[in-house]
């Protein structure tokens, strides 16, 4: 094969308005397994904004054109150019044109799951980022913005349920034939990457909604035949999102119709395309038999999510795809609030910070790293990342906390105004809030364009004599690939000063902080900075960044003592949360160095302390006693220490951690499992799952120490479990902690749900991550069992991804065997789906901060890859960026 030409980067810089706008498009799609038609016509003009004599550029990917006429005639040769990339009209005449095209695609052999594709039968589509083009010629970029009528034809037997954009217009048999078809037409204009469409043979259920303003809108959801009993959480997922934005943000639905399809093949969550959004089944599908407590939480968020997006998204589209925050940044701020309002808030915030960290900081923190806003690509799809969904989603929250509640509403208020229909930029976003409010937010710009986690630092000091706390607080936003030097940040610290008697005392620096934020929120704009806080009787200790305002590394002077402390009577429960994670940190951290240098760690003493009076507080949320037991993982005890990582060290130390809190504890861990062990039917409401975490968490402990009968415990828990949450959570225990009772176990679960792909997923995922040398057999082994297929990308990122990303000792095994086996797996997957195999490349993202040893093993892999011929944009990229500086 020969080596393919170096794709050109993307630049922000380089963005012109698009020189032919597109009004109208109107499809007929005939389909069919091998060979669905498409007869695509658009209603075209020139751009008064574009250069006069520009060509008419329209883009393609793999496409075979099989006929062109220009308002109705056909073009002499001369006139144009076909590749399968790229249709050019040379010289078209300035004015509105009406120009056909005509395609044919194969769904079936449409591996890369872009474009139109089957899966399990069904055809559907996935267009975003760059998927339209894989089915017609067409300016594929988020500006063009047009009105779609789309007429899909297919066999009545194959495909029952035809769907479109939009609203259905008519439907009905074609005569003297097996076909039928339906026309659904969108009257809100939008860019290509949200059309799509489906037919299939697929059960449905349907419900009315009211809308805030009276309208009657039928809400549908389709499944493959048989699953439709596991859709009612989603179904009211999709009915509890719809009311609170209309009640949040005043965003109300605009269609008569709102319709999930769940397809078994997807390469990623879900997808928004306007009024037909598609989802991976993982995130529609759940019964109480064959869900988590997290499926249904994650459920609950994605549907909330993809529908959000109506406004977020489609209504108010991205100009460019440098512009992806804009959405999908402001989308998951949006996801997490909703999540928060129907759940804890405060738990929900520590789940939040806790992915943030464990994905986005390492991102930052290594090759890959890229401003929230980049402005430069390869391949766009590699971009959907932690960085631009999560890190941009604290960027919207920082904006809350520095402008107020109501200062956020005016601005989000006057972004639905000045931009509905537009494809706007982050300028036009971060303006709104500006005018809004009257406030500069020039430097607060910087949180898109400037990569890397701040660093911030806080000294405190106290002058008794005068009653004068203070805290100096500098900041330091480290080099990332491209960026070596950085300017200082606007950052918005929560602060709280907790008086000896643990109550809240006043916290008014007295200059007063800088900007409008609200009392307590101190906002560090300069690379140093000293607060002052007069009057004070005693010596407070400082709650920092409280709710975790600001997303930056913190580092300060407070003592063991004094996160003690914290731990124990803050009034904000994210930093009582944080501060026992900050001292568990501390004891890992140098646990884990001990290990290394052969020396026995020092006792958790002060953990288990912490751990138990957490227990022992019956007035706390179970839910948040289970994030507080939960022991730091091996990611952020890695990320902690930052360079020289030996992952079997890190294990052990927090294998050890686990261990001495399950044998200390064990008598309150088995009266708080008891406690909670409360027979009943199985409700996902956040306080029931919020026991059972808490239920787990403790036998999970007491089977790491073999104490309290914890494996037996654990046996009988997987044997008698009426829902999916304890009987997994059961299984995971023994997988992990018990060698000889999880062999039995395993294959009882694979017996029973061996028919259920999406359980089975969990099965996989688990074999995956036991942390032994034989994992890589058993894995490589998987690889060739019957539940599992390289074409499927939920049993991909299962087995392989789970062993890629969550299992640090086995992928990172010094002998270099994990991290071979996944570059092989990279290499195989990139011939048939390229953004799955880049996707799973990128496990690879801090391997500079391995061991000697281990770091020369990943850089091998990564340097195989990279000489490998035809390697597609996406794994190029990655590898490239991995690979650099
Ligand atoms: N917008 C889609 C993601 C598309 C990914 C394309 N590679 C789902 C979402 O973020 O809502
Ligand atoms: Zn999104």
């Amino acid at each position: 094969m020969p080596r393919q030409a170096e794709p050109q980067p993307v630049r922000l810089v380089d963005y012109r308005p698009p020189d032919w706008l597109v009004d109208t498009v109107h499809l007929d799609v005939r389909l069919d397994p091998a060979q669905t038609r498409i007869r695509c016509r658009l209603g075209l003009r020139p751009n008064p904004a574009g250069r006069p004599d520009a060509p008419l550029i329209l883009d393609g990917d793999e496409l075979t054109l099989e006929r062109l006429t220009l308002d109705g005639a056909d073009l002499p040769a001369g006139a144009y150019d076909a590749s399968p990339s790229r249709l050019t009209l040379h010289a078209p005449p300035r004015r509105p044109l009406s120009l056909e095209v005509e395609t044919v695609v194969d769904p079936s052999a449409n591996t890369k799951l872009m474009g139109l594709y089957r899966s399990s039968g069904t055809y559907c589509t996935q267009c975003e980022a760059e998927g339209f083009r894989r089915i017609t010629y067409f300016p594929d970029r988020p500006d063009v913005l047009a009105v779609y009528t789309t007429r899909i034809e297919a066999e009545m037997e194959d495909a029952p349920v035809l769907l479109g954009n939009g609203n259905p217009v008519e439907a009905g048999p074609i005569p003297g034939t097996s076909r039928h078809y339906a026309v659904w037409h969108d009257p809100w204009p939008k860019p290509c990457y949200l059309f799509a469409l489906v037919g299939g043979r697929l059960d449905r259920i349907t419900e009315p909604f009211v809308t805030a303003s009276g309208r009657t809108v039928e809400l549908g959801i389709y499944v493959e035949a048989g699953k439709a009993d596991r859709t009612a959480y989603a179904m009211d997922s999709l009915k509890r999102s719809m009311r609170w934005d209309e009640e949040a943000f005043g965003c109300e639905y605009d269609l008569d119709v709102f319709n999930i399809v769940a397809v078994a093949d997807f390469n990623m969550g879900a997808m928004e395309n306007k009024g037909l959004n598609v989802f991976n089944d993982k995130y529609v599908l759940a019964s109480p038999e064959t869900a988590t407590d997290a499926d249904y939480a994650n459920i609950e968020t994605i549907i909330a999510h993809e529908y959000f997006h109506n406004w977020t998204g489609n209504r108010i589209t991205c100009r460019d795809w440098f512009q992806l925050c804009l959405k999908e940044g402001l989308t998951v701020f949006r996801d997490q609030e909703f999540s928060s309002d129907q759940r804890s808030r405060p738990v929900k915030r520590i789940a939040d910070v806790r992915l943030l960290k464990s994905h986005q900081f390492p991102e930052d923190g290594g090759p890959l790293a890229h401003p929230v806003r980049p402005d430069t690509y390869r391949e766009i799809n590699n971009f959907y990342t932690a960085t631009v969904y999560e890190k941009g989603a604290e960027v919207v929250r920082m904006l809350k906390t520095l402008l107020g509640p109501q200062g956020f509403r005016a601005g989000m208020d006057l972004y639905f105004e000045r931009h509905d229909g537009d494809a706007a930029t982050v300028e036009d976003f971060l303006a709104c809030f500006a005018d809004a409010t009257g406030t500069d937010l020039t430097q607060f710009a910087l949180w898109y364009a400037q990569a890397g986690t701040p660093e911030v630092k806080v000294d405190t000091s106290w002058d008794a004599e005068r009653g004068i706390f203070e805290l100096l607080v500098t900041q330091n936003v480290p080099p990332t690939p491209g960026q070596p030097v950085k300017k200082p940040m606007v950052i918005p610290l929560s602060v709280g000063l907790v008086g000896p008697d643990g109550a809240d005392l006043p916290a008014v620096p007295e200059e007063g902080s800088a900007g409008a934020a609200a009392p307590g929120v101190l906002v560090l704009r300069e690379p140093a900075r000293r607060f002052a806080f007069h009057g004070m009787t005693a010596r407070p200790v400082a709650s920092l960044n409280r709710g975790f305002s600001a997303p930056v590394r913190l580092s300060s002077d407070l003592s063991a003592n004094d996160l003690m402390f914290l731990a124990r009577h803050d009034s904000d429960p994210f930093n009582r949360f944080d501060a026992a994670q900050t001292l568990a940190l501390g004891h890992l951290v140098a646990a884990t160095l001990a290990v290394r240098a052969g020396i026995k760690p020092s006792e958790p003493g002060s953990l288990i302390e912490a751990a138990s009076s957490a227990l022992a507080d019956t007035s706390l949320d179970p839910a948040f006693v289970a994030q507080a037991l939960a022991v730091p993982s091996e990611s952020d005890i890695s990320r902690e220490i930052g360079r020289d990582v030996d992952p079997d060290a890190v294990h052990a130390a927090r294998r050890s951690l686990r261990r001495a809190l399950g044998a200390a504890l064990a008598p309150v861990l088995v009266s708080t499992y008891e406690r909670l062990a409360i027979p009943g039917p199985y409700s996902p409401d956040a306080a029931s799952a919020g026991r059972r975490a808490l239920k787990n968490t403790c036998l999970d402990l007491l089977a790491e120490a073999h104490a309290g009968d914890g494996i037996a415990r654990a046996e009988a828990l997987y044997r008698a479990a009426d829902n999916m949450t304890d009987r997994f959570f059961a299984l995971s225990i023994l997988a992990h902690t018990a060698p000889v009772e999880r062999e039995p176990a395993l294959a009882d679960f694979y017996e029973r749900y061996r028919n259920d792909p999406l359980v089975i997923d969990k099965w996989l995922a688990l074999q995956a991550q036991i942390a032994e040398p034989q994992t890589l057999e058993r894995v490589r082994g998987l690889t060739a069992h019957p539940a599992f297929s390289m074409g499927n990308p939920n049993r991909v990122r299962s087995l392989i991804g789970s062993f890629a990303t969550a299992n640090l000792t086995q992928m990172h095994r010094p002998d270099g065997a994990g991290h071979a086996f996944v570059a092989d797996t990279v290499l195989t997957l990139d011939r048939r789906n390229p953004q799955v195999a880049a996707r799973m490349l990128a496990a690879f993202k801090s391997w500079r901060s391995l061991e000697p040893v281990r770091r020369a093993s990943a850089e091998a892999a990564l340097n195989r890859i990279a000489g490998q011929e035809g390697l597609s944009p996406d794994v190029s990229d990655i590898v490239t960026r991995s690979l650099a500086g």
